[in-house]
């Protein structure tokens, strides 16, 4: 929290009457003032010479807190976190040059999940724009191909304008990251400032009706389904559709099936839920998806670690496409009928017009035999830890609304496959980008958020290592995420590729065993260390019992047999078919075995 310093009582009550009276502010006083008129309550931000008058603002602020991260990754990691929990616009603040450039990796996860961020970068005075000048980079021209919209600020007389056209556009119809980057020279000049601010940008308006009779079409169609299934992501999510979804299972009886993005947006330990499907999915997802007749998309983006090979996904079935973005229907897959429409309007106005589908009793039974046949499955444990059941005894003690965040790689897909989640805005993934680096950070935007929530990162060594800084941040900033590592001393996902796919040849995937505990203890946060099966459980206690940040490093060895592998597996390309059992058989093998298939 910003503590005042001495004398700021006196410039705080000088700016008031400054504001009261109508008399000109410098454009600093302005950014934070039209945030805060925002609503915005939390800034991640790390200062830099062309920053630092909007953090000089900031000190003079008690309604905005400003987290310092220790890295402006970090930082745009964390808005994003906040963001992802809330709903709300996540806003972050870098200094020209390197700072700003540092932010662009969160700007593009922001971009691939659809998350509303607001990314606000110092510039050069704008006197010296465009001459190399000590930290000059063009920020609008990098992030170009990254952001849903830019601005560079050229008038101390535009700023509350444009910031409330960035919020605006963040949050509306698809959201999504805008960038505004303000010279230094423009945060220092002094104007009478105006408040009384509308949008004004001429093409943007989003539509979120959906078509009347596109709808009675896809009702049709689900009414007359024999082997109907649903595909949900994160665009239920964003429109706040979660009720309307599960109304619509619940009166249809139509089985679902998520993307990463979307769990959560279905209760998981549903009967109707066939969990995530894809790549990792579950393998009797991604039968019944290829199974069925209709395809009801939702929110979705027929993503390649989705379809695999284009042409074999669903090749039998009808689509319906729901999505706010006119763009992304017919982008992958040329649907039969598209929606284009706000998913909760849309799924409020089928729900009115579905009936219970008796009709498709014999295709439900079915997925439930195949949901039978090929459970997820946590392997023995012999001498030592199986992470997949660190995350199932984690979920056991955890609160029920606590906040998952993850990095990439083999324990994001575990705790994919394997934590039940109920509620949508509960998991923090990287999941279109797969930024390794995200979890911690992420996590620590979403306790900042919620102070009172359990938070838990459960991350890779890899991962955690990329943006380890920020435990500084958790221990002065007093945010108490529990970081949980998988350590398996390798980038295991990329080692399960090479076992997988390139005999085995270590390619720079081992990083070394590094002890998590003790650089922890240096940041001042707890910690523990585990390395046996008995440990797990009340090692997890302590951990959920501690009131501040707390890292567990969890030993494991990394394994190049399939125990050790994320199973199931569709290799990259390839067809539902292809999927990877276990180390010896695939699906098709499977069924050419049982003589369902030739
Ligand atoms: C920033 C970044 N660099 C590289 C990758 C490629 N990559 C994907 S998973 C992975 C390994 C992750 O290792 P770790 O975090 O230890 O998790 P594990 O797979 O062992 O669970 C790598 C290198 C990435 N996704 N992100």
């Amino acid at each position: 929290m910003n503590k005042s310093h001495s004398g700021s009582k006196k410039i705080v009550s000088i700016k008031k009457i400054k504001h009261a009276a109508n008399l000109p502010v410098k454009g600093r006083e302005i950014v934070v003032k039209s945030l805060e008129r925002e609503g915005v309550d939390t800034i991640f931000g790390y200062p830099g010479g062309t920053s630092m008058e909007i953090h000089q603002a900031l000190t003079q602020t008690k309604k905005i807190r400003m987290v310092l991260p220790r890295h402006e990754q970090g930082g745009a990691f964390a808005a994003v976190g906040y963001a992802r929990c809330t709903g709300r616009v996540g806003v972050c603040l870098a200094t020209s040059g390197p700072g700003a450039i540092n932010l662009l990796t969160g700007i593009m996860d922001a971009k691939m999940d659809s998350i509303p961020l607001l990314a606000i970068t110092g510039q050069v005075p704008s006197t010296v724009l465009g001459t190399d000048a000590f930290q000059e980079t063009d920020i609008v021209g990098a992030t170009f191909p990254l952001v849903k919209h830019s601005y560079l600020v050229k008038d101390v007389n535009d700023i509350s304008q444009i910031i409330h056209e960035a919020v605006h556009i963040a949050t509306t119809g698809r959201p999504g990251p805008v960038l505004v980057d303000i010279p230094k020279n423009i945060q220092q000049q002094e104007t009478i400032p105006n408040y009384d601010v509308s949008f004004t940008l001429q093409g943007y308006k989003p539509n979120l009706k959906p078509s009347s009779p596109q709808i009675k079409k896809a009702v049709h169609a689900i009414m007359n389904a024999k082997r109907p299934i649903i595909y949900a992501g994160g665009g239920i999510i964003s429109s706040g559709a979660s009720q309307e979804l599960r109304k619509l299972v619940h009166k249809t009886g139509i089985p679902i099936t998520n993307t990463v993005m979307g769990l959560g947006t279905f209760p998981m330990d549903d009967p109707l839920s066939l969990q995530m499907l894809g790549m990792h999915g579950a393998v009797y997802a991604n039968i019944a998806m290829n199974h069925a007749d209709l395809v009801i998309a939702l929110g979705v983006r027929f993503d390649d670690r989705v379809t695999g090979k284009l042409a074999e996904f669903c090749k039998n079935a009808k689509f319906i496409h729901v999505d706010i973005d006119a763009t992304e229907i017919n982008k992958n897959i040329v649907v039969d009928i598209p929606i284009q429409g706000d998913l909760k309007l849309t799924l409020h106005k089928m729900n009115e017009l579905v009936q219970p589908l008796k009709a498709i009793q014999p295709w439900v039974k079915q997925v439930y035999e195949w949901k039978k046949e090929f459970p997820f499955t946590v392997p023995p444990s012999g001498k030592h830890i199986v992470p997949q059941s660190v995350i199932c005894e984690t979920q056991k003690l955890a609160d029920e609304d606590a906040i998952i965040s993850v990095g990439v790689g083999q324990h994001q897909m575990w705790v994919a496959q394997f934590w039940r989640f109920q509620q949508p805005r509960n998991w923090l993934c990287s999941s279109g980008l797969g930024a390794m680096g995200f979890g911690l950070p992420a996590a620590m935007g979403a306790q900042v958020a919620f102070p009172d929530r359990q938070v838990i990162n459960i991350d890779g060594d890899g991962s955690f290592l990329m943006n380890i800084q920020e435990l500084q941040t958790l221990k002065v900033e007093k945010i108490p995420v529990k970081n949980i590592i998988l350590n398996n001393a390798h980038l295991g996902m990329v080692a399960q590729w090479e076992d997988r796919f390139y005999k085995s040849l270590r390619g720079h995937t081992y990083i070394g065993d590094a002890n998590f505990a003790e650089i922890a203890h240096a940041f001042g946060v707890k910690s523990d260390v585990i390395n046996s099966p008995d440990q797990v459980v009340p090692a997890l206690k302590r951990m959920l019992k501690h009131k501040g940040p707390y890292v567990l490093d969890v030993k494991y060895p990394y394994n190049d047999k399939s125990r050790g592998h994320v199973m199931p597996m569709i290799p990259s390309g390839h067809t539902y078919l292809d999927t990877l059992l276990d180390a010896k058989h695939s699906l098709r093998e499977y069924w050419q075995e049982k003589g369902l298939i030739e």
